[in-house]
């Protein structure tokens, strides 16, 4: 497969700084070759472009912190991804969540715009609104606004998506969550989301998970993994800047990995969050490139 790696150094829409860091953590732990070894032909596209907070004013435009910096970068990355030939694989690395507003509608929209369903690996639903969010950070708002909800500048992405194209509702799946805000609760369920909790993980294991989630968007054309690095457990990615305890362990991460891999059906997929800074000698950067690799053939066995 051609793989294109595209990293999107954005630390904007997080409460602290450091996940710009993330693209040069993943590279570092031989994100290229590591791919490189399973036989995938990669090409490494660099970063693009993205404003330092330190050259900003920290303003907020009605309740979205570094909103016009985060639309650019969003904007940029979505055409970037737009430009890439059929048939390649986009990966591409955050950069806090955020990014994936970007991510996600370049791939729905490249060739011709498909019903493109996601599977949103995180620990927050990152479903909040302007008006719901506690701290106004937007990579706490990535899927409201895929989904149509919030600022019209960010669903519409700067006039980039026209027409009827967006994620619907029901093409998207949460797996690993375990915090929830509390008027972000009352919209996901508005919404009718499917979030397969950690309690869920717990009763049901990863392999019905999978299988229900591949049920669900059986109709879906292109299909998009949005791994943001604090589902797994702070014990196996401790470089995330929201950790929350009792998340994915590293198998249940890397079997998740394996069964969308089988399924043939995964098109791209995004590595968000991962925060050197607060790490530990690069392991969630390590743990990371593991799980992008099992999502991309590689086997035990
Ligand atoms: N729900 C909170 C916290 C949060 C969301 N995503 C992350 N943290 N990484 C918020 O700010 O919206
Ligand atoms: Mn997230
Ligand atoms: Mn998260």
């Amino acid at each position: 497969m051609n793989i294109s790696i595209l990293g999107i150094p954005m630390d904007l829409g997080a409460g602290r700084r450091g996940v710009d860091m993330g693209p040069s953590a993943l590279r570092n732990a031989h994100l290229a070759h590591t791919l490189r070894d399973l036989g995938h032909d990669v090409t490494d596209l660099g970063d693009i472009e993205v404003a330092l907070p330190e050259t900003l004013d920290k303003h907020e435009t009605g309740g979205l912190v570094f909103f016009e910096p985060i639309l650019d970068a969003c904007r940029t990355a979505a055409e970037r991804v737009m430009a890439l030939p059929g048939g390649t694989f986009p990966l591409t690395l955050g950069g806090d969540h955020s990014v994936s507003m970007g991510t996600v509608t370049g791939n729905g929209l490249r060739g011709r715009p498909q019903r493109t369903g996601v599977i949103w690996v995180d620990a927050h639903t990152d479903y909040n609104t302007p008006e719901s969010s506690p701290s106004g950070n937007i990579h706490g708002m990535p899927v409201a606004h895929l989904t149509g909800r919030g600022d019209e500048r960010l669903t519409r992405l700067g006039g980039l998506v026209t027409g009827e194209w967006g994620i619907r509702p029901e093409d998207v799946v949460m797996i690993g969550i375990r915090s929830v805000d509390a008027r972000e609760r009352e919209l996901l369920r508005e919404a009718g989301i499917k979030a397969y909790t950690m309690k869920d993980v717990d009763q049901l294991g990863i392999t019905r998970i999978h299988e229900e989630t591949q049920e669900r968007l059986n109709d879906v054309e292109r299909l998009h993994v949005s791994f943001d690095a604090d589902a797994l457990d702070p014990g196996v990615c401790p470089g995330v800047g929201t950790p929350v305890p009792g998340g994915l362990s590293y198998r249940e991460g890397h079997l998740l990995m394996e069964l969308l891999s089988e399924s043939g059906r995964v098109t791209s997929m995004d590595i968000v969050e991962v925060n050197p800074i607060l790490d530990t000698r690069n392991q969630t950067a390590e743990v990371m490139v593991g799980m992008a690799a099992s999502l991309l053939g590689q086997r035990i066995l």
